[in-house]
């Protein structure tokens, strides 16, 4: 293993000020973003949906990383450059997606395993080849009566071990994610014991797998309220919760962390964010690896129309902008609003 090696790309990838954008939609998600701008979802539009944010001005102010999926990695812009080169002359590491998506788990109805192992060492050793310094794989815990079980945790964090070692020795970070949904109506007191029952297996599964915790970058969900809870944690609550159950179970020799941003509005995951930035002496540096809240806006902005690239530039540059100053804990209302009159 080259642990120099892994160090330095996630050295890279927690540069402080700047995060990572999750590029990565499957082709089915990516349908349903562009379905609900009216936009049909080709093989160029997705080009040049991702082009455009690549391009965005401020995009190397605040971005670190990009994690792409399969099609996007081998895809060149309009122009013909490789977009994978287009992210690292911007000074952001290309990542990829490597898993094969959640399926359902066998005898536990409601829970899914995320699959993708099987030749996962040849894509891998293809994928560095292509230019990709990390990937990610994401596993999915879901809070309802009765679950998560321990068959769902343990096959996850199983998984998610033996994914991170098979990276480690083709040289890529393993950027883990154990997502723990936020959809329910459970308190944020369920979210914490569920999110720190999850880590403390995760991080005993790396263990056992022998990966180097100083060559992995985390992707945690935020300790939070579920989405339909009658009462909702508000952002300090959410902060120090969060910071509270990660110090508990994840080891400081991790090279950093990158939160997912889980369906919270676009300034709710920058605020909660910069609160643990601001306030909190941490191991490890605090930053984002957001899909949907650096996105919808530029989405929103952009309906698919060449005439609308510009605003939904600004748009994406404008989140980028806001959630790289929240990853310096120097995020505020009144620089959001600025930034909004800027855009
Ligand atoms: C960008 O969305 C990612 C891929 O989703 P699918 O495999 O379902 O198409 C997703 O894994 C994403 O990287 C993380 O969940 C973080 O995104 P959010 O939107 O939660 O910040």
């Amino acid at each position: 293993m080259d642990k120099a090696r892994l160090e330095e790309i996630a050295a890279q990838m927690m540069t402080p000020g700047k995060g990572i954008l999750a590029a990565d939609e499957s082709t089915g998600t990516i349908k349903k973003r562009f379905d609900q701008i009216n936009t049909e979802s080709t093989e160029d539009s997705r080009r040049d949906y991702r082009e455009m944010l690549f391009r965005a001005d401020g995009f190397d102010e605040a971005i670190s990383g990009v994690i792409l999926f399969d099609e996007t990695i081998r895809q060149n812009a309009a122009d013909g450059t490789a977009l994978r080169d287009l992210i690292a002359s911007k000074g952001a590491v290309p990542g990829i997606k490597v898993d094969a998506g959640a399926k359902d788990l066998p005898g536990c109805p409601g829970e899914q395993v995320t699959e993708g192992l099987d030749g996962l060492r040849d894509r891998l050793a293809e994928y560095r080849e292509l230019g990709a310094g990390f990937a990610k794989w994401r596993a999915v815990i879901n809070i309802a009566d009765g679950i998560p079980s321990y068959s769902c945790i343990r096959a996850n964090t199983h998984a998610l071990a033996r994914y991170a070692a098979l990276c480690q020795e083709a040289g890529i970070v393993p950027i883990v994610e154990p997502e723990v949904i936020m959809d329910g109506s459970h308190s944020i007191d369920v979210c914490d014991d569920v999110t720190g029952w999850a880590l403390s297996e995760l991080y005993q599964e790396l263990y056992n797998q022998r990966v180097y915790l100083e060559g992995t970058v985390l992707k945690p969900n935020m300790v939070i309220s579920g989405t339909d809870a009658p009462t909702r944690a508000g952002v300090e609550e959410v902060a120090a919760r969060t910071v509270a159950t990660l110090k508990r179970h994840v080891p400081s020799a991790v090279a950093g962390i990158a939160f997912l941003s889980g369906g919270q509005s676009d300034e709710e995951a920058t605020a909660h964010l910069n609160a643990m930035n601001a306030g909190y002496d941490l191991p490890w540096g605090l930053t984002f690896s957001y899909g949907r809240a650096l996105q919808q806006a530029a989405l929103k902005a952009w309906q698919g129309q060449t005439e609308n690239v510009a605003a939904a530039q600004a748009a994406f540059a404008h989140r980028a902008r806001m959630n790289g100053l929240a990853a310096a804990g120097e995020w505020s209302e009144a620089t959001e609003q600025a930034g909004q009159a800027a855009a």
